[in-house]
């Protein structure tokens, strides 16, 4: 009965929302069509194939620049709340700056924000999943400060466009990891300035985010009534002994990966987390510098950035076990220069073939617990959560992904009901199997699969688009 589904915390709050998510340059392909402009993505993959897996391109990805509407068939099928997308900058603005707008690209977020909203889903807009226009690159992409104001005239362009019809906003999708493409150059644009070039992109993406903000605020929230975040992305770091070193390590990794960007807005100290600005002053010192590579924030930028989010916007996918290393800065997605810690791979039962991808679902409830002690139990809507793994091994009957969905959500509902976080909504990544940035085409997310030998590339969903679809029917685990 409905009862015994709530008190055994089965049964989804009221008013949760369930959406699923993409990214522009995963799917749109259409890379130079209708006067869009390069992205950052486009060169990097074009210039050095030799980087992506498979050595493919997302020249046509899942091609939804001309099939949006099947994806919206979709989405409405399976009955979701909202889908997550993103913009891509460079069709907008072709060079990334605000006075040359691209009409052909706003034509299609038009039609495409029309196609859901007709079909009664709710869009939530990205505004930046990584795809910087090249043109902004060439001026030194993040490293420069001018680029949030770039941003932030860009934010500005699309709340004036879409924001009558668009309630949802994400400013940035996991600036952590746009960042570390200026300084362990695992990311585009690729740049290697470990050590401080992620610091200083870091810095500039947290002023652009809240210069955008601040925008929505002044001029556009008292018409528009929307809601604005950042995505932020962690791992669970698990401390590999009970060591205090280890336990240490442990809360210094959850500062140095999802504080680096959660603390200066969520937080009411102003800053980057005491364990960086800890770290990262004193090997800075010992190395002879005159100033800390991470940067500090002027009064006026504190003011800025801080609560500049509406709800939090939580990303999260995988767990890993750390411990206290003085030698150790090895992290597999990102290495923090100065984190001095090493890490290894939580022993989960089965297990993705994508190497990152331990399937940890304590470690998803531990997360949503660590955020709401750390920042006051702020609103929650985690922005992405999926499971992913070479697509030899996935398949329509992908019953890994769907064991990976239900133990997940399982451990998010003891999140809500046990440890009373409040979490607002929850989107599955991916939608589709699209373009996995350096994993090309060859690790694949969708809970709907794509053929990419049919030139429409025909979209089937798979067991585990059924498992939402009966989940956001009954609204039970
Ligand atoms: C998400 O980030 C992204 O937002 C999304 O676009 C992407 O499709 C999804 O992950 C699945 O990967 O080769 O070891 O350096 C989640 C964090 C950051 C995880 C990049 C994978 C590269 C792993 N991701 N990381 S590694």
């Amino acid at each position: 009965s409905e009862e015994t589904s709530i008190r055994a915390g089965r049964r989804l709050p009221d008013g949760f929302i369930i959406g699923t998510g993409t990214s522009a340059h995963q799917i749109e392909g259409a890379w130079n069509v209708d006067g869009k402009g390069e992205s950052i993505w486009d060169r990097i993959v074009h210039d050095r194939p030799e980087k992506v897996a498979d050595g493919t391109n997302a020249d046509v990805a899942c091609d939804s620049y001309h099939f949006y509407k099947q994806d919206v068939k979709i989405i409405k099928e399976l009955g979701f709340d909202f889908y997550r997308f993103s913009i891509s900058w460079s069709r907008v603005l072709p060079t990334g700056e605000a006075h040359i707008v691209n009409d052909l690209g706003v034509e299609y977020y038009n039609n495409l924000i029309d196609e859901l909203l007709e079909n009664n889903i709710q869009p939530m807009v990205t505004m930046y999943h990584w795809d910087l226009p090249q043109r902004l690159q060439d001026l030194g992409g993040w490293l420069n400060p001018m680029m949030a104001d770039y941003f932030r005239d860009y934010a500005r362009l699309l709340f004036d466009l879409f924001g009558k019809r668009v309630k949802w906003w994400n400013t940035i999708n996991e600036p952590a990891m746009v960042a570390v493409g200026y300084g362990n150059a695992s990311m585009a644009p690729c740049i290697n300035l470990f050590g401080y070039g992620e610091y200083l992109a870091a810095h500039h993406l947290l002023i652009a985010h809240a210069k955008a903000y601040r925008v929505y605020d002044q001029e556009f929230r008292a018409t528009q009534q929307g809601r604005v975040t950042i995505a932020l992305d962690t791992m669970y770091h698990f401390p590999k002994t009970d060591s205090k070193e280890d336990l240490e390590a442990a809360e210094r990794a959850m500062q140095f990966q999802l504080g680096w960007f959660a603390d200066p807005i969520y937080g009411s100290h102003g800053d980057y987390p005491p364990a960086m600005r800890e770290y990262i002053d004193r090997a800075s010192k010992k190395e002879g510098r005159v100033k800390s590579v991470l940067p500090t924030f002027t009064p006026e930028e504190v003011k800025l950035i801080k609560g500049s989010c509406d709800f939090f916007g939580f990303q999260h996918y995988t767990s890993c076990q750390v411990s206290d290393d003085p030698e150790g800065n090895f992290q597999p997605w990102y290495t923090h220069k100065y984190m001095n810690i090493s890490y290894s791979d939580c022993k989960s039962g089965k297990r993705s073939h994508i190497a990152w991808l331990n399937v940890v679902p304590e470690g998803f409830r531990n997360s949503l617990k660590w955020i709401k002690d750390r920042y006051g139990n702020p609103e929650v809507i985690v922005t992405e959560c999926g499971y992913g793994d070479w697509k030899e091994y996935d398949g329509l009957e992908d019953d890994d992904r769907i064991h990976y969905y239900q133990t997940y959500l399982e451990e998010m509902m003891k999140a809500i009901v046990e440890d009373g976080c409040q979490i607002r909504g929850f989107a599955a990544w991916s939608l589709l199997d699209n373009y996995e940035w350096f994993e090309g085409l060859r690790s694949t997310f969708g809970i709907v699969h794509v053929d990419y030998s049919s030139p429409e590339r025909k979209r089937t969903p798979k067991k585990s688009a059924k498992f939402f679809q009966s989940l956001i029917a009954r609204r039970t685990l």
